[in-house]
């Protein structure tokens, strides 16, 4: 058994919210984290992302580093790539706490955070302290068109791409309009103003209504010049331990909707831009299972609550062991499914 699952139930015998502030106290630290995380790099694991050359498929989820603190420790952790944010046009509080819950028994959590961030000027400022240890995207969402534009050019420049979240389950943006016109107009004034690649980070769903809707934001996002997708959020839940009594599941329960939402997403735009497979994963076999049904890379956030730093070893280890014995490259893998 690894150092971390040794001491998980110390660290889930506090709240998660402390633990949590405790794992950033530590990643701000000059520990050895390349031996921590214990990574492979090896060539069969590169891969391509719309442009953006990564060392392996794996990507740190937006979420965990809401304030885009310490993705240069998490990069040297072994991830392939890092999600910074989600960053607002103002800083926010965010809900009232309790806003995580651990569901240990099933791998999961749920979290009602409500994009508690410090801003995009500070957010810019910690990206510009700290070296780039992997390629760094930067995971922002408003309301406003205003708002959105405010964020990208205060933030753009410090980042490898950016994710525009258009899938936060615990605010009320979107609920009362026409989403698609909305996205449209959102990507095509962000698409106008890079060169770089921007992605959008859709919601999951459960029902076939909710699969057309989102297939159909997929299609206006891709054709509106999106340059890749992430599939997807958390999914709304209800949860009496949240004070606000609602909240985005996330982790084990996710996967096999995972794997679905990559098919649908592929599917619905022809393969036009790449996927980012997000929710549940948590071994080197769900990874693969993602890669193969069309996924460029997955990105993962909970697993790392459950197994620790240890889980670069585990995940790079084994797709190693799948992509090296037979194909070149995730890429093939993935262009092969
Ligand atoms: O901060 C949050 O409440 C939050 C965000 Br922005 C998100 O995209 N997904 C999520 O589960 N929580």
């Amino acid at each position: 058994m690894g150092l971390y699952r040794s001491l998980r139930p110390l660290v889930f015998a506090a709240p998660p919210e402390t633990a949590h502030r405790m794992a950033g106290t530590l990643l701000e630290l000059p520990l050895p984290w390349r031996w921590i995380g214990g990574a492979t790099d090896d060539a069969a694991l590169r891969t391509d992302l719309a442009g953006i050359r990564l060392r392996n498929p794996i990507g740190l989820a937006a979420g965990f580093d809401k304030r885009c603190r310490v993705l240069h420790s998490l990069g040297r952790l072994g991830f392939g790539y890092l999600v910074g944010g989600t960053i607002t046009s103002k800083p926010r509080d965010g809900n009232p706490r309790p806003r995580i819950v651990r569901y240990s028994r099933r791998g999961a959590m749920v979290n009602s955070m409500g994009l508690p961030n410090p801003g995009p000027e500070v957010a810019a400022a910690n990206l510009r302290r700290h070296p780039r240890t992997a390629p760094r995207f930067v995971s922002i969402a408003d309301e406003d068109l205003a708002d959105v534009v405010r964020s990208f050019e205060l933030l753009e420049t410090h980042a490898d791409a950016i994710e525009l979240n258009a899938s936060c389950p615990n605010v009320s943006w979107g609920r009362d309009r026409d989403t698609e016109q909305h996205l449209r107009e959102l990507v095509r004034a962000l698409v106008l103003r890079t060169a770089k690649p921007l992605f959008v980070k859709l919601p999951p769903f459960a029902s076939d209504r909710e699969r057309q809707a989102i297939t159909a934001l997929a299609v206006v996002a891709a054709e509106s010049g999106a340059a890749g997708l992430t599939c997807s959020n958390t999914r709304p839940v209800l949860d009496r331990r949240q004070a606000v009594g609602t909240g985005g599941l996330s982790g084990r329960p996710l996967f096999e909707r995972t794997i679905e939402a990559v098919r649908a997403v592929r599917e619905a735009t022809g393969g036009l831009v790449p996927v980012n497979a997000c929710g549940g994963i948590s071994t080197a076999a769900e990874a693969l299972a993602c890669l193969k049904a069309g996924a460029t890379t997955v990105q993962v956030y909970t697993a790392l609550v459950y197994e620790g730093p240890r889980l670069l070893r585990q995940l790079t280890r084994g797709l190693d062991t799948a992509l090296g014995s037979g194909s070149s490259s995730a890429a093939t893998v993935t262009s092969a499914a």
